[in-house]
């Protein structure tokens, strides 16, 4: 039987949905993804669970289509937030940094499709048994929180693994490279980093800037003898975190230098002190684009990729 892609399962215009962005992605731009022929995604990490209950309504208000909510499951208030969204009903539920089998249940007798993001396939098969309608297998080249696997091991290892369907994500922001999400058995592809340069992209206009003059190599992973890996650009900060790191600093000296610096990111724009959540592909982003462009150039990519490759 011929694999269902992302766009026929959700009912949306392209196998394309956005990565959760803790502080970065509102009610307001979840919609703007939305409208633009995508799924949107209201990320619930840094928000009370009635501050994300006023981001669905204002989503619902500036949107038609269908839209999600990422969970984020570290989070100190996540029942709540869990339990708000079995109210709202909404039609998409993604998790991530945790195991969301607790709220599974509630959320589909809500009827919202439930896809956790994974880093592993014992994950994945944990979460087709909890119940998950599908699951987001994300390498370790993408963006804020990442696991250990590379998207090219993870999602082939994943989609062997399960029986539900599989969403890529890490390293992906082009059509060559939804091409081959594909070509591994995924039905689409989650994306994050690539819309952060959006014109509709509420972040700081220097976290644009950064992306757009950013490298292949100027991302690193900070966190890990932490227990929560980050990958963010370069920057101050993050040598700063990575000096303390090999000290073996404290906790509270750690938490000093992190809190709220995404923020400082997001909203101040801060070059130095900000931790600017960002995967391996900002070294391909060169300019501020509307979404529909961004989506549209990705697809033509795509579709010309796939037309090149009987001929190889
Ligand atoms: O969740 C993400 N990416 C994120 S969350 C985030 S917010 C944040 N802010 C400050 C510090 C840390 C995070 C920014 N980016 N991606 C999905 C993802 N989930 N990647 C890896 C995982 C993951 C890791 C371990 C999921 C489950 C897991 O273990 C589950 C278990 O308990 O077995």
């Amino acid at each position: 039987m011929r694999r269902r892609l992302l766009n026929e399962l959700l009912g949306i215009d392209y196998p394309l949905i956005q990565g959760g962005m803790a502080q970065v992605a509102t009610g307001q731009f979840a919609a703007a993804v939305s409208n633009a022929g995508s799924l949107g995604i209201i990320a619930a990490g840094g928000l009370s669970s009635e501050q994300v209950r006023k981001q669905i309504h204002a989503a619902r208000e500036l949107t038609s289509k269908p839209f999600g909510v990422n969970v984020m499951l570290m989070a100190p208030d996540v029942e709540a937030v869990a339990a708000m969204l079995a109210e709202e009903k909404v039609f998409v539920i993604t998790t991530g940094a945790g195991n969301p089998s607790p709220y599974i249940a509630d959320w589909k007798l809500a009827g919202s499709k439930v896809i956790p993001v994974v880093p592993s396939v014992a994950l994945a098969q944990r979460m087709e048994k909890a119940g998950a309608d599908a699951v987001v297998a994300e390498g370790t080249e993408s963006g804020g929180h990442v696991g250990e696997l590379t998207t090219m091991a993870l999602v082939p290892q994943v989609v062997d693994a399960v029986s539900i369907p599989v969403i890529a994500a890490g390293g992906i922001a082009s059509g060559r490279q939804l091409c081959a999400a594909l070509a591994l058995g995924a039905c689409g592809a989650q994306m994050g980093t690539a819309l952060l340069v959006s014109e509709e992209c509420p972040v700081h206009p220097n976290y644009k800037q950064a992306l757009i003059v950013a490298k292949d190599i100027s991302t690193v992973v900070t966190g890990r003898t932490m227990g929560a890996p980050v990958r963010i650009l370069k920057n101050q900060m993050a040598r700063e975190y990575i000096k303390l790191e090999k000290e073996a600093a404290n906790r509270e000296e750690m938490e000093a230098l992190t809190l709220g610096s995404l923020r400082r990111a997001v909203f101040e724009g801060d070059r130095e002190t900000g931790s600017f959540m960002a995967g391996q592909v900002a070294g391909q982003l060169d300019e501020i684009q509307p979404l529909k462009t961004i989506f549209e150039s990705i697809m033509a990519e795509y579709r010309l990729t796939l037309a090149g490759l009987p001929q190889l």
